[in-house]
């Protein structure tokens, strides 16, 4: 049965990780049209004119057509209000809202690096790109060597840019997790008691990661692993 709510995506995209883990936890379902990124050709008509031609979109029931995470997010929470990841006091949703900035300024950035650092992670990626997509046997191989060899190139880029060397993908990683984990301190979730914005962005991005090996390295560790935990037990697949 096809579901009212549809998310154009990648499946290596953190951003459209985030949009996933928000419906999720609002217990929605939803369908996945992977979109080819050599030419997205898959996006919706209905995409507004002057959009850029990125990933996530998001088409709501009612027929509106959402791009941009945070855009997507907010209009989630304002449509389907149950279930809320707006935490009601106001400190708890500026650490929230600024969780989630990080979440697309900083960490999402540092995440190509350990998707496509080093050789074994591109395969990986080549992999999981082509069991996850349903382009033709041709657009397939392009997309799986052609943008792994791409992303590669970009992931030494980013490292180069950010004052990393060309292997420090996951030290970067690691290091902004532990960030993460300090702004959570001893608390269930970054909204406190109940899952917010900032741990919906978050779960996403690290579940992004879930096939690849920073994502067990991360796990080692107690404080983030029983996070991840708690709000992967709100999420409704
Ligand atoms: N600010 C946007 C960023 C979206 C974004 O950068 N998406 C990437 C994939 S991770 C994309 O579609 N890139 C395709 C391109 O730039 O051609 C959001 O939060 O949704």
């Amino acid at each position: 049965m096809t579901a009212p709510i549809t998310l154009y995506q990648f499946e290596l995209c953190p951003f459209c990780h985030k949009v996933k883990a928000g419906l999720e936890v609002k217990g929605l379902a939803y369908d996945k049209v992977e979109v080819n990124p050599m030419n997205k050709k898959e996006l919706p008509p209905g995409l507004p004119e002057d959009a850029p031609k990125k990933v996530p979109v998001l088409r709501f029931a009612d027929g509106e057509i959402v791009y941009d995470s945070t855009d997507i997010l907010n209009a989630l929470e304002a449509k389907h209000p149950e279930r809320p990841f707006t935490p009601a006091d106001a400190d708890r949703k500026a650490r929230s809202d600024a969780v989630e900035a990080w979440v697309d300024d900083t960490f999402a950035q540092a995440l190509p690096t350990v998707i496509y650092g080093t050789w074994g992670e591109s395969l990986k990626a080549a992999q999981v790109t082509a069991r996850t997509s349903n382009f033709g046997f041709v657009q397939n191989i392009g997309v799986r060597a052609g943008g792994s060899l791409i992303m590669h190139q970009i992931s030494k880029k980013i490292l180069k840019r950010n004052g990393r060397g060309p292997k420090e993908g996951r030290a970067w990683v690691r290091e902004e997790v532990e960030r993460f984990e300090g702004w959570l301190g001893g608390d269930d979730f970054i909204g406190g008691a109940e899952p917010s914005l900032g741990d919906v962005a978050m779960h996403g991005a690290l579940t992004c990661v879930r096939d690849f090996p920073i994502f067990a390295e991360l796990m080692e560790r107690p404080v983030l692993q029983a996070w991840y935990d708690r709000v992967q037990a709100r999420r409704v697949p």
